[in-house]
């Protein structure tokens, strides 16, 4: 029988070459792919997030849990192509036009992944028309923006516009340390999270 609490531990402890060993073991005694990824490493990663916004782990711990989950998603990835399971949801993640800032972002996206979300990662200093573009060539059904900078915030609004004018549906998000509920109420964001472990319970309503 798989252990997938095993799993889940060596996941919350970043432990990526037991991770990896228990996945393979898992599969190899004919587990079902998709209760390995949620049981095991989306619940570890449920656990990190917790611990993210209590303060309780730091980024460090959460960058090498995050490295685990990766570790662990590609011994999972041949066997969740084949059996066609559904990513939770597409967001399209970038670091707005201007800001090169993207230590949170990637956090946000490992957490994202964690989550069970598909991430399509713009980079950094990411115009509107980028974001256009990579929202129309994917079926995206969340847009999410970070910026760092008090000068770079506006061009969320920027790109919220464009995103309109092109007439897309999706929910967009918001996050950033300059970044408030009020700022995105302001430029019309579906909704803002000041954190990474945030952002996914944010997606996941969003998806809901
Ligand atoms: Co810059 N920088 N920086 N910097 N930098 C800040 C942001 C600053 C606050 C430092 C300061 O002056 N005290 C300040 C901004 C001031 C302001 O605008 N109010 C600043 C400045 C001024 C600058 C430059 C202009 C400096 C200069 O050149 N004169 C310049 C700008 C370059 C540019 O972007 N065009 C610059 C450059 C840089 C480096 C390149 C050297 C480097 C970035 C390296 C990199 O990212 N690869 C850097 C760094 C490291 C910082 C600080 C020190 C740390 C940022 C960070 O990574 N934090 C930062 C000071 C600080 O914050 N203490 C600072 C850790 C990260 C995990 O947190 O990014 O906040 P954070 O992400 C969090 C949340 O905000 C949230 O979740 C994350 C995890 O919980 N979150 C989201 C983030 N995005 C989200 C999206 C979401 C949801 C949540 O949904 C979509």
């Amino acid at each position: 029988m798989a252990d997938m609490e095993a799993i889940a531990e060596a996941l919350i402890k970043g432990d990526r070459d037991t991770v990896v060993g228990l996945v393979q073991q898992a599969m190899d005694d004919g587990a079902d792919a998709q209760q390995v990824l949620n049981e095991g490493l989306v619940a570890g990663m449920d656990v990190v997030g917790r611990r993210f916004k209590n303060n309780e782990f730091y980024v460090p711990e959460v960058l090498i849990a995050a490295r685990a989950m990766n570790a662990g998603m590609e011994v999972l990835a041949p066997a969740l192509a084949e059996s066609g399971v559904k990513p939770a949801g597409v967001v399209v993640l970038g670091t707005v036009k201007g800001d090169l800032h993207d230590i949170g972002k990637n956090l946000v996206g490992m957490m994202l992944k964690g989550g069970g979300f598909e991430v399509i990662d713009a980079g950094i200093d990411v115009p509107a028309e980028r974001f256009v573009e990579l929202l129309q060539e994917n079926e995206a059904q969340i847009l999410a923006l970070s910026a760092l900078l008090t000068t770079t915030m506006p061009q969320m609004g920027t790109v919220i516009e464009a995103v309109k004018e092109a007439g897309i549906e999706v929910r967009t998000m918001i996050g950033g340390a300059p970044i408030t509920q009020d700022y995105a109420d302001e430029i019309g964001a579906d909704g803002y999270a000041a954190d990474a472990a945030s952002a996914v319970d944010l997606a996941r309503e969003m998806v809901a």
